[in-house]
């Protein structure tokens, strides 16, 4: 972790700049993989499995036994919590359900709007180095409680053909019917575009490697909508003597061992406080599974030392980071000053494991500074808004003219008519 002092503001970008990928050459890669599943259906599914994942499957739909021989397979501990941790999501975003307001805007004229949910919906979830069977929560909760009719769940097989006990277990609690083994892109193309097995969906949700993301943002060009352009994971911490260093240390720690190019940084107050830190990462990283992934991307990170809170807070904002911790003694004065990030997270007792797994908030989130535009996942991401209006002949009588006089305005003449005509008949 290099560590860098009071870096002059022409200096930011470049240090906050997230790792380049070209992805030119891998679009085109991907693009061949997708266009044989559209034209191939299944048999493209199959052989890409094949070649990517090492097995041979007759079957992707995971079926009713399998779904219920992994209960037996998860032990009661971790039963019990992934169940208490999906109450949570579901009490926290069952609570985002928007209330309809009708709104007279003039007398006679009113309009609402109503929201309704996506229809079909294709949630993915990683396989990879780590089982990420919490994100199945994270995406299919929210998708039932808003009311998505056909959910559809992918993720890829190990080379025995089975999918990890935790991820169908998690599935079935969060009322997945329809969950198949395909991972990467097959899994992206097939419920893009359907294939004699897997249903088409109207949009897709979840995060992975360069691959799903390569794919995610291909087939959004034409075919189905995502949830948001996704990147490697990132955390800032922003520490002063109030925090604990071991406890700020354990944070930085559970970014970097996500990936090797998860994006790492804290900013402290002083050399002292950087200083405690990196020792207790020292201590806590041998005790790591995931030593090596968290030394690389700890590699890549950084300590920043500003002395200003202004500064503190435009660096914040500028880098607008998936998560952001803050173990400052005035984080809620802090806090409310934040503009871009994805989920903040307060105080010295809120690591940011309780919003991966259990306070009830979404870990899907915007990486990449995308937190500037971007919301995380939410109850709203599975749900559309109509607009609705109902207008008297009083309602019209009262907005008719000004539509009549801005549609001659624009020389259209039908549009016009429309209220003149009816403006007669009153
Ligand atoms: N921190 C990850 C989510 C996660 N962590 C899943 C543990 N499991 C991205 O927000
Ligand atoms: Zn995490």
């Amino acid at each position: 972790m290099k560590t860098i002092v009071n870096p002059e503001r022409s200096e930011w970008p470049e240090l906050l700049k997230r790792p380049q990928f070209d992805v030119s050459d891998l679009h085109e890669k991907v693009q061949a993989v997708l266009t044989d599943i559209r034209q191939t259906g299944d048999a493209a599914l199959r052989k890409y499995t094949q070649k990517f994942d090492g097995v041979d499957l007759e079957e992707f739909k995971v079926s009713d036994e399998e779904m219920n021989a992994a209960e037996k397979q998860v032990s009661s501990e971790l039963k019990e919590a992934i169940q208490l941790t999906s109450a949570n999501i579901e009490k926290f975003h069952a609570a985002q359900k928007p209330e309809i307001k009708k709104i007279e805007t003039v007398p006679g004229v009113t309009c609402w709007q109503k929201a309704v949910a996506i229809e079909k919906v294709g949630l993915y979830t990683p396989g990879g180095t780590a089982p990420l069977f919490s994100t199945v929560l994270m995406l299919a909760i929210p998708a039932r409680i808003a009311g998505c009719k056909e959910i559809v769940l992918c993720t890829p097989p190990g080379k025995d053909g089975k999918i990890h006990p935790a991820i169908l277990f998690a599935a079935k609690i969060a009322g997945v019917k329809n969950m198949f083994k395909l991972g990467g892109v097959q899994a992206i193309g097939a419920m893009a575009y359907g294939t004699e097995s897997v249903p088409k969906v109207n949009k897709i949700f979840g995060p992975g490697n360069q691959f799903v993301t390569a794919a995610k943002q291909l087939v959004s060009m034409n075919d189905v909508a995502i949830d948001m352009p996704a990147g490697p994971s990132e955390v800032m911490v922003i520490a002063d003597e109030s925090a604990n260093p071991a406890f700020v240390a354990s944070d930085l720690l559970s970014q970097a061992e996500h990936g090797a190019d998860s994006q790492v940084i804290l900013l402290a107050n002083s050399q002292m406080l950087v200083h405690e830190i990196r020792e207790q990462i020292t201590i806590q990283l041998e005790y790591l599974p995931r030593k090596e992934v968290a030394k690389k991307s700890l590699e890549n990170s950084l300590a920043i030392i500003l002395k200003s809170q202004q500064d503190t807070l435009d660096m914040i904002n500028e880098y607008a980071p998936e998560h952001l911790i803050l173990c400052t003694e005035d984080y809620s004065k802090l806090a409310e000053k934040v503009v871009n990030a994805g989920s903040v997270f307060l105080g010295n007792f809120t690591p940011e494991s309780a919003g991966d797994y259990a306070s009830g908030t979404n870990h899907t989130l915007p990486t990449n500074g995308w937190a500037k535009t971007y919301s995380g996942v939410n109850l709203d991401s599975f749900m559309k808004k109509i607009t609705f209006q109902e207008l008297t002949p009083e309602g019209l009588k009262k907005i008719g003219p000004s539509i009549e006089i801005m549609a001659a305005e624009e020389l259209l003449e039908a549009h016009k008519n429309a209220v003149s005509l009816r403006l007669k008949k009153i």
